[in-house]
């Protein structure tokens, strides 16, 4: 068990591009469980390794209300954008705390990914587990949800939280 201390914004490791991961093996399996713990440490519904400055591709998520379906997805990718309709959610980020922002993304999406035991598997997602989806797969790639807003607001964010950091 271990507790991974998580970047804010501006850091500019948030802009690295993660790494597909080649081999499910043990030190993957350790990752996933310290990833979880630490977003539900951060009461998180989702956290990306780039968050916790490891450049691999994979995140984990829980969006039920008990926190008791823990989800990892190893080299997710968007393989469809079944419905290209944009949908509007107030998305925060643990990267970016104590702001929520309205991001527009793809209403449902088709992902592929590795599971914990190798498997490669297909889902469906819409609702909110395709908007953290999409969140998480932006951090991966170095993207973050301050890039989808005016650069007047992005500006009064990083400001604040540079502040904050000192
Ligand atoms: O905890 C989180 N809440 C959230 C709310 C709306 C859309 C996305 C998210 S993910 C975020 C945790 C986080 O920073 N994941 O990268
Ligand atoms: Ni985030």
């Amino acid at each position: 068990m271990a507790l991974l201390k998580i970047l804010i914004f501006p850091d500019p490791r948030l802009r690295k591009v993660a790494e597909p991961i080649k081999d499910v093996d043990e030190s993957i399996k350790k990752l996933s469980k310290d990833m979880l713990e630490t977003m539900y440490e951060g009461s998180g519904i989702g956290l990306a390794a780039t968050q916790i400055n490891v450049h691999k591709r994979i995140f984990v998520t829980d969006i039920s209300e008990d926190k008791t379906n823990p989800m990892v997805f190893i080299n997710p990718e968007i393989v469809e954008i079944i419905d290209p309709i944009k949908k509007s959610y107030s998305e925060g980020c643990l990267s970016i705390p104590g702001f929520y922002e309205e991001v527009e993304r793809p209403a449902k999406v088709k992902i592929s990914f590795i599971t914990l035991d190798g498997q490669k598997e297909y889902i469906e997602l819409e609702d909110l587990l395709a908007v953290v989806a999409q969140h998480e797969i932006d951090h991966l790639d170095g993207k973050l949800m301050v890039d989808f807003i005016s650069s007047v607001k992005r500006e009064m964010i990083r400001k604040k939280l540079s502040k904050k950091r000192g």
